[in-house]
């Protein structure tokens, strides 16, 4: 362990005599947005709901024109149009036509050659209003850094998720390179893909197939992986990802029920076809469908697996007082290879418990010779904003962030609101940036002044369901000048003051906020939340987690730097693939990690060290 390991100890101590309230707080107000894993609570008040997202998200700071492009409208009249629908005539696809017809304009006019900086490249204008011609903003179009080293494949119709070819554009390059392996099996994976998935003749085939004989096992050209949503969006999309290398690592289709709540949140990540479960499907019911647990009790008892159903439901989610679920060992995986359609329910991310099985290992091992950075990879494969996130997305960045000369995000999650002052919260978060030196202190002496001429400037992205923390913040700033001389802006896009699920204004919000902060510079978040997972993975940032506060004790460190941008996994097997309880990961996993912020959970590290 590392030089760090007592006052992490201690850390932790802390942490464990925290743990009985939040669940005792869990149980006396379950609705309100507490609970262990985000656990997003059903918000009693839908008030937020019906405002427009997106003027609301754009009047962050000083005032900027929305031109008119709200959230309301275009949520409303998309349907599955990010989802590869074709033909729609409404305002989206016009919209997108018009977006593409400038880009070529673009394109031609400009040669393919000259420098873009995000601040000064992508005016706000350059999307929206009428584009000019002989613009000098202009657009870095190599493809290599378009595709990300190889990371997305060419050949998408560009203006249908025009955020996938711009987002190099907006974040920093990154320096992990894909490794060859892994970029031939996202081509194969593709491959198989729109072969087998929805429109294709094996697809209805296979379907048929598997239909017919549910309880009995059948044997069929493709193999299938349908994702189900359980929990929060952060939960869900780093759910995704594990439950994507799944299916690369056992050449399965994976195909998404993603219900309203999420329309147009993501481009199709697969040329030529589509992840989401077709509507006809008969498995959008899991009833009647045999489970991995019965399989698992089944094959205890009788030693054989004759009688495979062709079906299995799969729930991996985070409980802990499940009996050991084994998926992580081989004799499970044989099992499971032989059935034809998977369905899965999970809100953790599970990647390690995929490597802790020996034969997927040297598979992931080979895919990621950097064993710490499969989200940030996978995740910037697989999630691309739509056409309508992306305008929001590249317009606030673009009015806010881009002219600063570094940007902070910061993301409070409040698990117990109840019981924890807003007081005590806003102390830790100064606490930990003032003490990392994230931000300036401000000069108790001298009150703003605009003196200095060229002022380094920081801007504060806030996420945070309650719109104090960033009023707070901006307050602060406003008023003093900072000892360090810099200009501090504070922007806080969107506050819901509740967690809603099924909601997909507020899935919207989410998703743009968690893309806002993975373009950070340095990223502040909340121990255990998955919103901050999928930015720090996103942006490749190794975030300062702050402590997970639950009353006004303050006697911890108020945070800590992590040491990568992976998704912590909380709920680990508990045995060997023997029944033996692991008594400790890393030594018997000599490529995972207790998480920082949750000494249960693991997370895979390149060297054991
Ligand atoms: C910002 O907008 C508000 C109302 O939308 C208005 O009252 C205020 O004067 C505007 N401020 C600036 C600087 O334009
Ligand atoms: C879309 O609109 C164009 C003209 O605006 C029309 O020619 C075309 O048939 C329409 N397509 C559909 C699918 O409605
Ligand atoms: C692009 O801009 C960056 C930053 O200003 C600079 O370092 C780089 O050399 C430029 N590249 C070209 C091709 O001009
Ligand atoms: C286009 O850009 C040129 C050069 O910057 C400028 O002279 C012209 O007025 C611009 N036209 C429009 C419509 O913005
Ligand atoms: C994808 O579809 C387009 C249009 O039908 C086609 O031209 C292209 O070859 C396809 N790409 C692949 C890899 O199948
Ligand atoms: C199951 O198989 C193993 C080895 O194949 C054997 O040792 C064990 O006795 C069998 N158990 C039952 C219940 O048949
Ligand atoms: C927090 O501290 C204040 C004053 O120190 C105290 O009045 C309050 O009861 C405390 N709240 C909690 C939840 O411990
Ligand atoms: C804060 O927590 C520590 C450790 O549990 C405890 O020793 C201390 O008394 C607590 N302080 C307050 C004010 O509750
Ligand atoms: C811009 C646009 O097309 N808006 C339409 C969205 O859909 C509603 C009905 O669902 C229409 O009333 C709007 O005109």
């Amino acid at each position: 362990m590392g030089p760090n390991s007592t006052s992490l100890r201690k850390f932790f101590v802390m942490f464990f005599i925290a743990f009985p309230v939040v669940i005792t707080v869990t149980l006396m107000y379950p609705n309100s947005s507490l609970g262990l894993f985000e656990r997003f609570s059903e918000g009693k008040e839908q008030r937020g709901t019906t405002q427009n997202v997106g003027a609301e998200l754009l009047s962050g700071g000083p005032n900027v024109s929305t031109h008119g492009f709200g959230l309301e409208e275009t949520v409303q009249n998309v349907t599955h149009d990010s989802f590869g629908g074709e033909g729609n005539n409404n305002s989206v696809s016009s919209r997108v036509k018009e977006l593409q017809a400038r880009s070529q304009n673009q394109n031609t006019a400009e040669g393919r050659t000259k420098n873009i900086t995000a601040a000064e490249g992508l005016k706000t204008d350059s999307l929206t209003s009428s584009t000019n011609d002989s613009n000098p903003h202009v657009v870095n179009l190599d493809d290599k850094d378009k595709l990300l080293g190889g990371l997305l494949t060419s050949g998408f119709d560009e203006a249908s998720c025009i955020s996938r070819m711009q987002s190099h554009l907006y974040r920093k390059a990154s320096p992990h390179k894909p490794s060859p392996y892994l970029i031939s099996k996202l081509r194969s994976y593709e491959e198989i893909h729109r072969r087998c998935g929805p429109n294709s003749r094996s697809y209805r085939k296979s379907m048929i197939k598997i239909e017919h004989s549910m309880n009995k096992g059948v044997a069929t050209m493709c193999k299938y992986l349908i994702w189900t949503s359980a929990n929060g969006l952060g939960n869900q999309m780093i759910d995704l990802v594990a439950t994507f290398l799944y299916a690369i690592l056992t050449d399965r289709v994976l195909l998404l029920k993603f219900g309203k709540d999420k329309h147009g949140l993501f481009c199709e990540p697969f040329l030529n076809s589509t992840w989401v479960l077709p509507e006809k499907s008969l498995f959008w019911d899991e009833k009647h469908i045999e489970t991995y647990q019965i399989l698992l009790e089944k094959d205890k008892a009788t030693n054989s697996t004759e009688d495979l159903p062709s079906v299995l439901f799969i729930n991996l989610q985070h409980t802990r007082t499940d009996p050991e679920k084994y998926f992580h060992c081989d004799h499970s995986q044989d099992i499971l290879q032989k059935i034809p359609l998977l369905i899965f329910q999970s809100d953790q991310y599970f990647v390690p418990s995929l490597f802790m099985n020996p034969f997927f290992k040297p598979e992931i091992t080979k895919m990621f010779p950097e064993k710490d950075i499969v989200f940030h990879q996978l995740g910037r494969y697989l999630f691309h904003p739509s056409n309508e996130a992306w305008e929001l997305i590249s317009k606030y960045y673009q009015a806010h962030l881009a002219k600063a000369d570094e940007r902070i995000g910061i993301q409070i999650r409040v698990f117990s609101p109840a019981t924890t002052p807003q007081q005590a919260i806003m102390d830790l978060v100064l606490s930990c940036t003032l003490k990392h030196k994230i931000l300036p202190e401000v000069d108790l002496q001298n009150s703003a002044s605009s003196g200095r001429k060229k002022q380094r400037v920081k801007a504060v992205l806030v996420a945070s369901l309650h719109r104090e923390y960033g009023d707070n913040l901006r307050a602060m700033y406003l008023k003093k000048q900072t000892v360090s001389g810099e200009v501090i802006q504070v922007y806080q896009p969107s506050h819901e003051e509740h967690q809603k699920s099924c909601d997909n204004k507020h899935n919207m919000k989410a998703w743009i906020d968690m893309y806002l902060l993975s373009l950070s510079d340095k990223l502040v978040t909340t121990s255990l939340s998955t919103f901050g997972y999928v930015a720090q993975g996103l942006g490749n940032l190794k975030p300062w987690l702050l402590y997970r506060l639950i009353d006004n004790n303050t006697s911890f460190p108020s945070c800590e730097h992590d040491f990568s941008s992976e998704p912590c996994y909380h709920v680990p097997p508990k045995h060997y693939c023997n029944g033996n309880l692991i008594k400790k990961f890393v030594y018997s996993f000599p490529n995972l990690r207790e998480c920082k912020d949750f000494s249960f959970g693991v997370k895979m590290v390149n060297n054991s060290t």
